[in-house]
């Protein structure tokens, strides 16, 4: 790159960001394509975590790639055009990551965006960018912008106000400010009332910034595309007396108009400290009075006060263009640049139609919800698990006794035993090495119609042989002229003389809390028939659980009818069974895993192999 020193960004510049930003270097890309550029003038991120990648961008209305290195040295390896960093990096690292920067020549400006550098870093930054010969912006800055070429960082606002202050093109003043806001808005004066901005650094608000009014100053009046200047000073230090002597001595002949802020501050009995680090005057010498009186003595253009600013702005302006000193260009409408889908949204310019509906929780505000009730509240009113449930299941409190019934399911079915279907699976899974979450999945992949599952189709068939009026002997001979088992009712182990304690737990609670419980009445008729011809034949845990519940929803007066039968046709119920038996399931891998057991294979013996009617294959002679 061959500029001239007094010019280091141009329509061609390239830069690294260091720190992942995506919507600042969004914001510079965006920025570039309005002004025309043909290349983005970021070449590549620098972050030194999370491996080399690349990340996406909008390039007007198409999409670009950007490289993100994990090191300096790569990057300017793979970008030799690129001779400027946008160091985003915080003020814990900005001072080494800085020093690594300047040890590679091909930079030559670096601007540096944390806040809160401490001074003796600044200094030595510095110190050694002045030997090297690096322009160095910053700290505690937004950068700068040059209108029509390059935009550091966030400097000039959203897309919406570099539209409306026609940053996309070049204007003839050039400015120097120390703050970001400032900058925005002698970005709008002058766009009001001059040709508009040719470049503006905001130097930062601390005491050491790495260049200052007289750095920025000095190339603007070397500039000869650059035909005024504006210096925008404020109360504390000695920076705009450099620029003074600058005008006296001659080395400033350009005309510049000129202001310092904070002259309200005799308007206080003790000294204020203004926002930026610097804004404090420690003598006479350094209040804004002091500054504007010395200004004016030494032929700058200084306003009476700053309402004023705009006026001399335009009278400085407009004398240029009568001695034909600025030719103003014809304007030219800048590209469209669409608008950030999430900035068009949160203005209410956009709908979308929501590819998901969700109605039972919300994360998004200050607390977590549950069926709109605050994760606090939960807990103040101890609604415990069943209550839990009760909101994200059913959207709905439930009565104490209902939420008492859903904690004595999800206890009750934790567990039986190792030998059952699901637990079986999960233990012979966590001995082949699974995961704990493989494992679990694999004993839940085992609950089906004859195993913990039956619950929704018990509910069901209950349901509608006592709903169509059918007496209990003739719900099992019809459920036997269909050939088909009554879901809920057997049990492999279970019987009348080795009753299942669980199902007589159910039922006593049931009968002494719930309002009514015609169903399970009827359930337990049906029983008694089953029963009579096997005494395996019992209303086992799934069915008593399921004809309970459908109790439940029909007669707590929580649900109407409709929802009550739905619940059972979208599968509520066998949720109960899966969501209790899980804990039980998890149990036994971590079990398995405690006991360091090893793979299990099973013994060919308790295999009956017989092959005697596979028939032999068909050897084809010829591929028809
Ligand atoms: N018969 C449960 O069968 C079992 C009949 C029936 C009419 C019926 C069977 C069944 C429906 C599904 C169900 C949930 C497979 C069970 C659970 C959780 C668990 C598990 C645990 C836990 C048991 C013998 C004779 C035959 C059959 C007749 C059988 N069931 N008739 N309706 N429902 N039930 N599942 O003992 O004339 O001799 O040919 O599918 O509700 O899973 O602890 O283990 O917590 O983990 O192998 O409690 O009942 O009986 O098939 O030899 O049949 O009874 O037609 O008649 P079994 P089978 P026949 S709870």
């Amino acid at each position: 790159t061959s500029r001239p020193w007094f010019r280091p960004f141009d329509a061609t510049t390239r830069s690294f960001v260091y720190g992942l930003q995506p919507r600042a270097i969004q914001g510079m890309l965006d920025f570039d394509y309005s002004c025309g550029r043909e290349t983005p003038s970021v070449a590549a991120m620098i972050y030194p975590f999370g491996g080399h990648h690349i990340q996406k961008f909008y390039w007007g209305t198409k999409e670009t790639l950007l490289p993100v290195y994990t090191s300096v040295e790569e990057a300017v390896k793979k970008h030799p055009d690129a001779d400027v960093v946008v160091n985003f990096a915080s003020s814990r690292s900005v001072y080494s990551s800085t020093l690594e920067i300047l040890g590679f020549p091909q930079i030559k400006s670096i601007a540096l965006i944390a806040e809160g550098v401490p001074e003796r870093h600044a200094r030595e930054i510095l110190h050694l960018a002045t030997k090297k010969g690096v322009l160095i912006i910053g700290p505690a800055t937004v950068g700068g912008i040059k209108p029509g070429c390059f935009r550091i960082g966030n400097s000039g606002g959203m897309m919406d106000n570099i539209i409306a202050s026609k940053l996309y093109r070049p204007g003839s003043v050039g400015y120097v400010s120390k703050s970001g806001g400032m900058s925005n808005e002698l970005n709008n004066i002058l766009s009001l009332v001059t040709n508009g901005t040719y470049e503006g650094i905001a130097i930062g608000g601390d005491r050491y910034p790495g260049s200052t009014f007289i750095d920025h100053l000095l190339r603007y009046e070397n500039d000869p595309d650059c035909k005024m200047l504006v210096l925008l000073g404020e109360v504390g230090g000695i920076e705009e007396y450099r620029v003074i002597e600058a005008v006296k001595s001659g080395k400033i002949t350009k005309p510049i108009v000129a202001w310092a802020i904070g002259t309200c501050a005799k308007m206080f009995t003790t000294e204020v400290q203004f926002g930026h680090a610097g804004s404090m005057a420690n003598s006479d010498l350094e209040t804004a009075d002091a500054k504007n009186v010395a200004m004016r003595k030494a032929g700058f253009i200084v306003p009476d006060t700053f309402e004023d600013l705009p006026q001399v702005l335009r009278e400085t302006y407009d004398r240029l263009v009568s001695v034909g000193s600025i030719v103003p260009e014809p304007e030219r409408e800048p590209p469209v640049i669409p608008m950030d889908y999430k900035w068009a949204q949160e203005l209410g310019l956009i709908r979308k139609p929501a590819a998901f509906i969700s109605t039972i929780s919300d994360e998004r505000g200050q607390e977590l919800l549950y069926a709109g009730m605050r994760i606090s509240e939960v807990f103040k009113e101890d609604i415990g698990l069943g209550g839990v449930v009760s909101l994200l299941w059913f959207k709905r409190r439930l009565p104490p006794w209902a939420t008492k019934f859903i904690e004595m399911v999800l206890m009750l079915t934790a567990d039986h035993g190792p030998a059952v279907s699901g637990a079986m699976n999960t233990i012979v899974a966590t001995r082949a090495g699974k995961d704990l979450i493989s494992s679990l999945a694999s004993g839940l992949l085992t609950i089906g119609s004859r195993f913990g599952g039956a619950l929704d189709e018990a509910a069901a068939m209950f349901s509608n042989a006592r709903d169509t009026g059918m007496t209990p002997r003739e719900f099992v001979d019809s459920a036997r002229k269909q050939n088909k088992l009554i879901s809920g009712i057997g049990h492999k182990i279970k019987s009348v003389n080795n009753p299942d304690l669980r199902v007589e737990l159910v039922k006593e609670y049931v009968s002494k809390n719930f309002p009514s419980h015609s169903l399970l009445d009827y359930a337990l008729a049906v029983e008694k028939v089953t029963t009579s011809k096997k005494d395996t034949l019992i209303l086992n845990v799934d069915g008593c659980i399921a004809v309970c519940f459908v109790d439940l929803l029909r007669d707590s007066g929580a649900f109407t009818p409709e929802e009550a039968d739905e619940y059972v046709k979208i599968g509520t119920l066998n949720g109960l069974f899966v969501l209790g038996r899980s804990i039980g399931f998890i149990g036994h891998h971590l079990d398995q895993k405690r006991l360091r057991s090893g793979l299990y294979r099973h013994p060919a013996d308790d295999i009956f192999i017989n092959m005697a009617d596979v028939s032999q294959p068909r050897v084809l002679s010829k591929l028809s």
